[in-house]
C-alpha cells in the first residue's frame, strides 16, 4: 500500500501503524486519516498480524486535527465523511489494537487513542482535551470512550476545562493501562505487542469479543462458540498435553 502520512511495518505478528507527520506533531489531516483507514482494513485481512499497535513518529503521538488547513466544509460532513469510518474500523477491529502514547496527545488524537483496546503510556506525556479551546466539542468517538473509561463528571470536568494533564492524572482517569518509564517506553511497547501476539489468536480475539457482549445472555451464547473454537486449537490442545505429560 503507497502511503504519504503514515508508515507501516509487520514484526513478529505485529502490525505497526505510525503516524507519519512529525513536523506537525502528527496533526490529523485528511490524508492521514484515509490512510489510517485503509491500514486498519489491510491489517484486519492479513494473517500475519495478530496485534495492532498505533504510534506517533517524533515526538508525539498527535497534536488532533491539523489546524493549519483552510476549509469552508461542513464539519458535521467531514466527520461523516473522513472520520467516522476510520473511527469505526477501530472499534470494530477484532484484533487487539494498542495505542502506544508519548509525548503530546490532544483532541481528535485523543480520540483515536482511545478507541485502542489498552494504553502503553511514557511517562512524560501530556494529555490535552484541547478541544473546548476552539470552541468544538469532543468528537470521533473521543466521548463514547471517555464514558465507558472514566467517571462522568470527571469527563466532561476535563472536557469542559481543555485543560492538559500529565499521565499521572491520566492513569487515575482511567486512561492509561500500563505507565512506563520515558526510556523504557518503546521496548516495553513492544515486548507487550509482540507477547500478546505470540498467544493463541482465537483465545485473544475472543477475550475481546466476549468483554463487547451486549448483555449477559450474549455474552453466554457467545462464550459457547468462543470456547468450542478454541476447544479445537492446537494451542490448546498442546498446552493441555503438556500440563497432563508433567
Ligand atoms: O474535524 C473535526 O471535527 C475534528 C476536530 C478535531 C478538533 C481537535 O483535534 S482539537 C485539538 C487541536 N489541537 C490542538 O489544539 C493542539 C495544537 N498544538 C499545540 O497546542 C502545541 O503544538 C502542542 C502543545 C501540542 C505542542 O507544543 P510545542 O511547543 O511542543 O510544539 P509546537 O512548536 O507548538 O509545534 C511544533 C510544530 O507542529 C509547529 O509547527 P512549526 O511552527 O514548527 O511549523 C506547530 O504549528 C505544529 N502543530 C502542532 N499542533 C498542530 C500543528 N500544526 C497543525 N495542527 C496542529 N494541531
Amino acid at each position: 500500500m503507497e502511503v504519504e502520512t503514515i508508515q507501516l511495518t509487520t514484526h513478529n505478528g505485529v502490525g505497526w501503524l505510525k503516524l507519519n507527520r512529525p513536523e506537525k506533531l502528527n496533526a490529523l489531516n485528511e490524508t492521514l486519516l484515509r490512510e489510517m483507514k485503509t491500514a486498519i482494513d489491510t491489517f484486519e485481512q492479513d494473517d500475519a498480524v495478530r496485534v495492532i499497535v498505533l504510534v506517533g513518529e517524533g515526538r508525539a503521538f498527535s497534536s488532533g486535527q491539523d489546524l493549519t488547513i483552510e476549509s469552508d466544509a461542513d464539519y458535521g460532513e467531514y466527520l461523516e465523511d473522513v472520520y467516522h469510518p476510520l473511527v469505526r474500523a477501530l472499534f470494530s477491529s477484532r484484533k487487539p489494537l494498542i495505542a502506544g502514547i508519548h509525548g503530546v496527545v490532544a483532541g481528535a488524537g485523543l480520540s483515536l487513542a482511545l478507541a485502542a483496546d489498552v494504553r502503553i503510556v511514557a511517562k512524560s506525556t501530556k494529555f490535552s482535551s484541547a478541544f473546548i479551546k476552539i470552541g468544538l466539542v469532543a468528537d470521533a468517538g473521543g466521548p463514547y470512550h471517555l464514558r465507558r473509561l472514566m467517571r462522568d463528571d470527571l469527563a466532561l470536568d476535563w472536557l469542559w476545562s481543555g485543560s492538559t494533564i500529565d499521565s499521572e492524572a491520566a492513569r487515575t482517569f482511567g486512561l492509561v493501562t500500563e505507565l512506563v518509564e520515558d526510556a523504557m517506553y518503546t521496548e516495553r511497547l513492544t515486548s507487550y505487542a509482540e507477547i500478546l501476539a505470540a498467544k493463541s489468536p482465537v483465545a485473544v480475539q475472543g477475550m475481546k469479543a466476549l468483554m463487547r457482549a451486549a448483555s449477559f445472555e450474549d455474552g453466554l451464547n457467545e462464550e459457547i462458540e468462543w470456547q468450542r473454537k478454541c476447544g479445537d486449537t492446537d494451542v490448546h490442545r498442546q498446552a493441555m498435553q503438556a500440563f497432563l505429560m508433567k
